[in-house]
């Protein structure tokens, strides 16, 4: 063999190495399906460490977009991070797949408190995740006499420069405390009264925005937004102009969950992933970063002075008792969404 054919098979023989190297077997994936700025990029890192696979994370921005998308097929997703009355919708239509507790030792974790309010209090199907108060965010400097009401949409003066939820169960909820109702109301009469306040509140508003009003609220685009508390929390880090109320009607009180679809590849690594949440470090980091509370008892020490005096994250006993949860309501989703597809419509 010639000095120069010895050469060729040496780098071939090191490419082949290398080739097979990075096929090496697969790492196991673990699909998540959740809402954006919902996760701490450091944490998914040091999971895909610990269980030495990969995670990917697709976004939605309602729950209703959520559930569309998995009825229209879409398949390959193993922990979704729906609302509570989404979880039941999901599990009523037999697409959740039961916990193993055997797999899931930081569930006694969770909060008793917040527990009692949820729908699925012996977590067969899903764990408490996060908790939203859906509330209103606003430039302090730059809305004179604000009042801490729903009654705000109906302000003229701000017009073009506000924005509501593109979210039909928050926005016709808003309107329903507006007016004194629960927001799981069924009463024809009721909704239709809550359908005119938000056209009449559309008069005023910008445009229904569940995403670019972060930004939007932060650069002073908008003036005062309908929004998650979280999210208005996050964005008030780049503008500590924005102040946070809840209306004093009352509003809606969130769980998001974690739950695993009966169609997960990988739900032994869902379990982990749960699990892995739970842990007191991570929930705190987590509290610390998406500004959503993470019920989790033992977290709570954990946690900054700042944190846990925020009246968002942890809400007076007066607050707690003006918020409402949102319930799932079988065949009578449907008037939500007739009123919602003529608010969409109407002027
Ligand atoms: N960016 C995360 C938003 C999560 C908000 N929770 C939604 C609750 C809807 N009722």
């Amino acid at each position: 063999m010639t000095m120069k054919n010895s050469w060729k098979i040496g780098c071939i023989a090191a490419a082949l190495a290398a080739f097979l190297c990075a096929c090496g077997p697969k790492k196991p994936e673990l699909h998540i399906y959740t809402w954006s700025d919902y996760m701490k990029p450091e944490l998914v890192k040091a999971f895909e460490k610990d269980h030495n696979c990969r995670v990917t994370i697709d976004t939605f921005d309602s729950n209703e977009a959520m559930y569309a998308k998995l009825r229209a097929g879409a398949s390959g997703y193993d922990l979704l991070f729906p609302s509570s009355y989404m979880v039941k919708l999901l599990f009523d239509q037999d697409m959740l797949l039961p916990l193993d507790h055997s797999k899931l030792p930081n569930l006694g974790n969770i909060d008793p408190r917040y527990l009692a309010l949820a729908f699925d209090k012996e977590m067969h199907h899903s764990v408490p995740y996060t908790l939203t108060i859906t509330s209103i965010g606003y430039l302090g400097s730059r809305v004179s006499d604000f009042k801490p009401s729903w009654s705000m949409f109906d302000r003229a003066d701000l017009k073009g420069r506000m924005t509501l939820l593109n979210d039909l169960r928050e926005t016709i909820g808003a309107a329903l405390k507006s007016l004194g109702y629960s927001v799981n109301t069924t009463d024809e009469a009721q909704l239709e009264e809550a359908k005119n306040v938000v056209l009449r509140w559309k008069k005023n508003i910008a445009k229904f925005e569940n995403e670019q009003y972060k930004n939007g609220l932060a650069s002073g685009e908008f003036l005062l937004t309908h929004g998650y508390s979280g999210d208005l929390m996050l964005v008030k880090e780049e503008n500590d102009d924005i102040q946070i109320a809840v209306p004093e009607e009352g509003s809606v009180l969130s769980f998001d969950d974690m739950c695993i679809l009966k169609t997960a590849p990988n739900p032994d690594l869902a379990h982990a992933f749960i699990n892995f949440v739970l842990e007191p470090q991570n929930a705190a980091d987590l509290t610390e970063f998406i500004w959503y509370l993470c019920p989790n008892t033992p977290s709570y020490e954990l946690l900054s002075d700042e944190v846990r005096s925020d009246p968002i994250l942890f809400p007076p006993d007066e607050v707690i008792a003006k918020l409402e949860m949102l319930g799932d309501l079988g065949k009578d989703n449907e008037k939500y969404t007739r009123v919602w597809d003529a608010i969409k419509a109407g002027e």
